[in-house]
Formats: structure tokens, sequence, C-alpha cells
């Protein structure tokens, strides 16, 4: 389940996701649970397609817990070793999106319980100390069990995440260094901390 407020990166990173699980030979689906725009749903349909693997989406304004239900279904019956659900960065107000993002998670744990078995967070790098705000958000609605940053490939450096990371407890995994389907890499501590200190 990919969490984070909107423009952030989430969706662009389900893709790289989705694309680093298939040329791993995993069985990857995706859900759009982000319902609340109809652009997210083509959008990610769109990277659904590029990188060649299913996805489940209702139309706009339908319920996302039933779309993330109909995905793990979907998922346990065909076999499916990699589920990522997308969800939206923005509600009419931030406690309905809180409860929704409660919910999505809880109804997809009645098919495989324990599941979502990865909330990840995504903050964009080049957000600064707001990135604080938006990670004690998410944490107290939902377990957040690691952190994407995205947009290091401009000129910030990120430095912000180590904080949140370390006053969270939550471990960085992913960082994105552009916007194609290959702009992912996991994330390496000396190389960041070598990149946060090197002269430009
Ligand atoms: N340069 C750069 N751009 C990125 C990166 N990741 C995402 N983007 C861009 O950031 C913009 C927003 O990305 P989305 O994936 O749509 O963000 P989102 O979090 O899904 O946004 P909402 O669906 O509106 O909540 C897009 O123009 C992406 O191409 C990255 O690592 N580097
Ligand atoms: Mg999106």
């Amino acid at each position: 389940m990919v969490v984070g407020v909107n423009g952030v990166g989430k969706t662009t990173t389900i893709a790289k996701l989705a694309n680093k699980f298939k040329l791993a030979d995993k069985k990857v689906v995706l859900g759009a649970a982000d319902t609340f725009r109809a652009a997210a749903i083509n959008q990610l349909n769109v990277w659904a397609d590029r990188a060649g693997v299913p996805i489940v989406s209702h139309e706009m304004g339908s319920d996302p817990a039933s779309v993330a239900y109909e995905t793990v279904d979907y998922a346990k019956k065909n076999d499916i070793d990699v589920v990522i659900i997308d969800t939206a960065g923005r509600l009419h107000n931030k406690t309905n999106l809180m409860n929704e993002l409660s919910k999505i998670k809880r109804v997809m744990g009645k098919i495989i319980p324990d599941s979502p078995h990865e909330v990840l967070l995504i903050l964009d790098g080049s957000t600064g100390q707001n990135a604080f705000e938006q990670a004690k958000q998410f944490t107290s609605s939902t377990e957040v069990s690691a952190l994407a940053i995205t947009k290091l490939d401009g000129t910030a450096k990120g430095g912000v995440v180590i904080g949140i990371s370390d006053q969270f407890k939550i471990p960085v995994k992913y960082i994105g260094v552009g916007e194609g389907i290959d702009d992912i890499q996991l994330f390496d501590r000396e190389a960041f901390v070598e990149t946060l200190f090197s002269k430009l």
C-alpha cells in the first residue's frame, strides 16, 4: 500500500516498483484505489500497460476500499506475488483521507490476514521540513513500515529524511531519481550520506 500527500510521486513510484518486480519474475497487480480523480486512474492504467501488469480499477468516485479488496482478491485467485495499491493524496479534508487509508488497510486484511505487508510512505525529497508534518499525519493513521524519497535527481538532497527516519523509526527503502520507469534505486545509506556532504 502506497501513501503520501498529493504530487509526491506515489503513482510514479508504483509504476517503477511494478516494473522492478516484473523484471524479477514476480507476478504483479496494481490497484487503483485513488478514485478521487479520474486522471489518477487513467495515469495508473497507462503505467500498468507500460509495465505490462494487470490493474484493478473502478470508476472515479467509487469506494477506494472496495478497489483494494478486489485487487487483493484478484491476487489470491490468480497466484499473484505482489499487490501494489495506489491511494489518494488528498480528499475534501485530511480526516477523511486518514479514515479512508485506515479502511483500505483493514479490508485488505480480510482476505490476506496481516496484509498490507508494507505501507510505503512517499516523501518528496525537495519538500524540506514539511515532510515531518506529513510523516506525523500518516504514521498516526496507518502503520507506515517504510519510506521512499522521490525527486532526488534534482538539486534536492533529501536530508530531511534522516531526521524523519530516526524520529519515527521507519527505514528508508527506495529513492526516486527521475520520471522514467527505471528511475528507482534501493536506498544506499553510504551513498546517500556521501551525496549530502559532497560539493556540487
Ligand atoms: N524528477 C522527478 N520527478 C518525479 C519523481 N517521481 C515523481 N515525479 C514527478 O512528480 C509528479 C507527480 O508524480 P505522481 O506520481 O503523479 O504523484 P502522486 O503522489 O501520485 O500524486 P497524486 O496522485 O496527485 O496524489 C509527476 O510529474 C512525476 O513525473 C522523481 O523521482 N524525479
Ligand atoms: Mg497519484
